[in-house]
């Protein structure tokens, strides 16, 4: 393009702000910005990229100001989402920015695109960023008509205009690699090799999720399943193996091995091609089985996530999971007798779940004993059928722009403390069973203390039920 735009993509993640995210330390990378670059650079628009994870938001506006785009893309998503709204008051206040033109993408925007509009965003791309993003920059810069772009929504005389949503991107294998280049990844490597003593990278292979768990956001890739060639996955997986000095892989997909055709074109990619790595990624039992395992670990799976989210049948259903808690529990256990470690995700406080459900979900821990899980408890991102359901009976009403969809307090059977007692309860319980497998060794003061805040996690169940 002659004279080109300047044309900036950044989010709004600030490490060093993340209280939890600081104990965990497992920072990852903006994969949809490096993707919307390699996108526009493969068309000819020059892009870069400010990575505003390892710094903070003062230095970062202040890239922004010294580089004082004509275009400035924004990922959002819903934890980062105040910061967001901070960042466009601050560009919309400095004099020195009053010609760039605020885009926001990411799977915040979707369902919020009011909001963001009436807080300053300008243009808003609903779902796959890159074709809508690229056909906005080049119609603004050559000053063509915006109005047929699929995907966008603006501003267009104080009114909010939407246009109609994007087709999906069917064509994956045309997409290029992310531009991993216009960031500097060895910070992210530092920080896991310093907490982890390893260093992840993430690879994105599939796009969308063809099933129906309610409290599951599809606001960007909806409810579908698109992959990229075994080929060309295993092509990227080279091209960064020789660019980066990493550890392990990350694969960010919804569920890995959703195509069981596709994962043994893969392992025969991996093996034919004699490339060495080991990954992670994250699945759904029914879509796993003994030989699903075996391909896993011949193309060099270490670790993977199989979700359950709770250990009562009827919560699952409540979920619209679709998954039977069974064979959850089975695939766990398979998977760590072959040798790859298994994780899992546990929700507490789905409406509808009462204290025999906790129970059950503690036990199916318990019998499958996953080396690694996470808890969290639910809430409603907007555009799920989880908010839709119980919107009508939210117990409060946070204020849009310095919240987040986390602040929403569902409707549940008990008071939020005493999810905090019961998360308490499990992750204490959890740790003795694993001092009494010798999965762990701990000290024998350590295991009191366990022993007592269990005891005491459960009666304050009791207490604040
Ligand atoms: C891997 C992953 C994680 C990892 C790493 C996150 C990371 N920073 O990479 C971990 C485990 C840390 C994580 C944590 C969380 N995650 Co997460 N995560 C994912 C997952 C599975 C993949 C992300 C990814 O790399 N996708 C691939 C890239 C290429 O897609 P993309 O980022 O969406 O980009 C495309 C478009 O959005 C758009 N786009 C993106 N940026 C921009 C910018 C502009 C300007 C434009 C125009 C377009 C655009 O174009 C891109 C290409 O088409 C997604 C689900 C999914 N399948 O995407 C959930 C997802 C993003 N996570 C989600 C959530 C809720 C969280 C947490 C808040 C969970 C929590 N702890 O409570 C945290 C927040 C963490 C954080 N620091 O931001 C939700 C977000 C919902 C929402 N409304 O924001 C998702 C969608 C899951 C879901 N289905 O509900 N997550
Ligand atoms: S939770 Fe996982 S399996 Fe369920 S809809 Fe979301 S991505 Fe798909």
């Amino acid at each position: 393009m002659i004279n080109s735009p300047k044309v900036l993509l950044t989010h709004a993640y600030y490490l060093d702000g993340d209280v939890k995210e600081l104990k965990i330390m497992k920072p990852y990378p903006p994969l949809g910005i490096l993707y919307l670059a390699a996108y526009l650079e493969q068309n000819n628009i020059a892009t870069d990229v400010i990575d505003s994870t390892f710094i903070d938001f003062k230095k970062h506006f202040q890239l922004i100001k010294d580089y004082s785009p004509d275009f400035i893309g924004i990922y959002t998503n819903l934890m980062t989402k105040i910061n967001v709204v901070k960042l466009i008051s601050s560009i919309k206040n400095e004099p020195k920015l009053s010609h760039t033109k605020i885009i926001l993408g990411g799977p915040e925007v979707k369902f919020n695109s009011k909001n963001f509009h009436s807080n300053g965003a300008e243009y808003i791309v609903k779902g796959e960023g890159e074709e809508t993003f690229y056909e906005l920059i080049s119609n603004l810069w050559s000053q063509k008509d915006i109005t047929s772009i699929l995907g966008l929504s603006y501003i267009l005389n104080g009114n909010i205009i939407e246009n109609e949503d994007r087709k999906k991107l069917l064509e994956m294998d045309s997409l290029p690699f992310p531009a991993r280049e216009k960031i500097n990844l060895k910070l992210y490597f530092n920080a896991w090799k310093e907490k982890h003593g390893a260093s992840t990278i993430s690879v994105s292979t599939m796009r969308g999720c063809p099933y129906t768990c309610k409290w599951c956001s599809r606001a960007v890739y909806g409810k579908s399943y698109r992959r990229k060639n075994a080929k060309l996955v295993v092509d990227e997986l080279e091209k960064i193996q020789q660019q980066f000095n990493f550890d392990t892989i990350w694969f960010v997909d919804d569920v890995f091995t959703v195509s069981h055709k596709w994962l043994s074109e893969f392992r025969n990619e991996i093996v034919s091609r004699n490339v060495k790595i080991k990954y992670e990624c994250i699945t759904r039992a029914d879509r796993m089985s003994s030989d699903v395992i075996q391909l896993l670990k011949q193309s060099g799976c270490y670790r993977v996530w199989i979700g359950a989210e709770s250990g009562s049948q009827k919560v699952i259903d409540l979920m619209d999971r679709r998954v039977d808690v069974n064979q959850v529990r089975e695939m766990i256990i398979e998977t760590r007798k072959n040798g790859i470690e298994a994780g899992t995700f546990i929700m507490l406080g789905y409406p509808g779940e009462k204290e025999n459900d906790i129970i059950e979900t503690l036990n199916h821990l318990k019998i499958s004993n996953p080396d690694y899980f996470t808890i969290t408890t639910a809430y409603p991102i907007k555009g799920t059928e989880l908010y839709l359901e119980n919107e009508s009976e939210f117990m409060n009403s946070p204020d849009w722009a310095t919240t987040s969809d986390r602040d929403i307090k569902l409707k549940t059977e008990y008071s939020k403390k005493y999810y905090q007692y019961a998360v308490s309860w499990i992750n204490n319980e959890m740790q003795l069973l694993k001092q009494k497998n010798n999965q762990i060794n701990l000290s024998h003061s350590k295991q009191f203390k366990l022993f007592i805040k269990s005891k005491l996690s459960r009666s304050l169940m009791r207490i604040y039920k």
